[in-house]
């Protein structure tokens, strides 16, 4: 293709209004040409910030749009089935936000429906694999002169989540998630057994929800990681990682030399995205910290689609994370191990 990649965005909220950003003005090669959202107002607003941008209203008709050759969906994880089998329908490249869809039954449907088709369309939007820190870390351990990794530490916090829907079964499906696609990632092995715990929860956090949440995970190798979760740590975004291998660690995230605390600033607990304090800053939230990571995932999108072609995360890593998460949510409520059921990778179609 050598005409900019025709891009629609569905679903214009934090996420997708920052990827529309991101195609129209700092990715080389695409361009935005329509938006849709069940908010109407607001893919109005969105699209009146760029020339030639339409508001479509049915997100089926903006994959379905002539002028659309490629598609991020950016709406809630509820409308994703539906939407991406959209694309796969109309032979489009879709990069879908994560988590793939709400369950591994959903997710292993759209492995399918992929995979009985002539051509793979679906990157699924685990960005933390473009971000160079997190692409670093891989390098230095799959060389090998750390010997074998035998434990992966996750630290994610985020400043506060408004949404009142933003449940404990979210925190595993929605967040967590990232650390179980990192740990896949990093070891290049499936995630075969699941515990999720909580502490007495935050009182930041909303009536019944379970915050933070501390995970456990058993990797196909030996290897365990642990992650902690925190969606109302108040200070800001803070994501950090530990691998410990048999002759050194590798740690990213850090920002910073020497000990440090971080707290709220001093104007006290505020709401939105403004940065906490550690006596530099932590970043507001996702988009600032992995800013980089979003930049060169999308470009990659861009750059395979235009040859036909797709790259990073598959299908298959959106529903083998979301297989873990669904046995994460079990274990939230028992906290008990539950293990991982995967399907058959080798008796795929196609
Ligand atoms: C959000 O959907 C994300 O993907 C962010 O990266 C994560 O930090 C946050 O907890 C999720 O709600």
């Amino acid at each position: 293709m050598t005409a900019p990649l025709g891009v629609g965005i569905i679903g214009v909220g934090l996420m997708g209004a920052d990827h529309a950003e991101r195609v129209a003005g700092r990715v080389a090669g695409a361009r935005l040409v329509a938006v849709a959202d069940r908010d109407t107002d607001r893919a109005d607003a969105l699209a009146a910030r760029f020339d030639g941008v339409r508001r479509i209203t049915d997100p089926l008709d903006l994959v379905a749009d002539d002028e659309v050759d490629a598609v991020i969906i950016a709406s809630p994880g509820f409308v994703h089935e539906e939407q991406v089998l959209a694309c796969l329908e109309h032979g489009k490249y879709v990069l879908c936000e994560k988590p793939l869809t709400m369950d591994s039954e959903s997710s292993l449907r759209v492995v399918e429906a992929e995979h009985k088709g002539a051509r793979r369309l679906v990157q699924v939007g685990f960005m933390r694999r473009f971000d160079p820190e997190y692409a670093r870390m891989k390098e230095v351990l799959d060389s090998g002169h750390l010997g074998r990794t035998l434990l992966l530490h996750n630290i994610h916090r985020n400043k506060s989540v408004p949404d009142p829907s933003f449940r404990s079964e979210m925190i595993v499906r929605d967040s967590l998630v990232h650390e179980v696609d990192v740990a896949r990632f990093l070891f290049g092995e499936e995630v075969t057994e699941i515990t999720v715990l909580s502490p007495a929860p935050t009182s930041a956090a909303q009536q019944g929800v379970l915050d933070p949440q501390v995970a456990l995970f058993r990797m196909e190798g030996g290897a365990m990681v642990t992650s902690e979760v925190f969606v109302n740590a108040q200070v800001g975004y803070e994501v950090r990682c530990e691998a410990v291998a048999e002759r050194g660690t590798v740690t990213i995230g850090q920002n910073l030399a020497g000990i440090h605390t971080t707290r709220v600033a001093a104007t006290g607990p505020s709401t939105g995205s403004a940065p906490g304090t550690w006596g530099g800053t932590v970043p507001g939230d996702y988009r600032e910290r992995f800013a980089r990571a979003y930049d060169l995932e999308v470009q990659a999108w861009v750059d395979a689609s235009r040859r036909g072609e797709r790259v990073g995360p598959t299908s298959w890593d959106g529903y083998a994370a979301t297989a873990v998460c669904t046995a994460g949510m079990e274990s939230l409520h028992t906290g008990e191990p539950v293990r991982v059921d995967l399907a058959d990778r080798t008796a795929l179609p196609g």
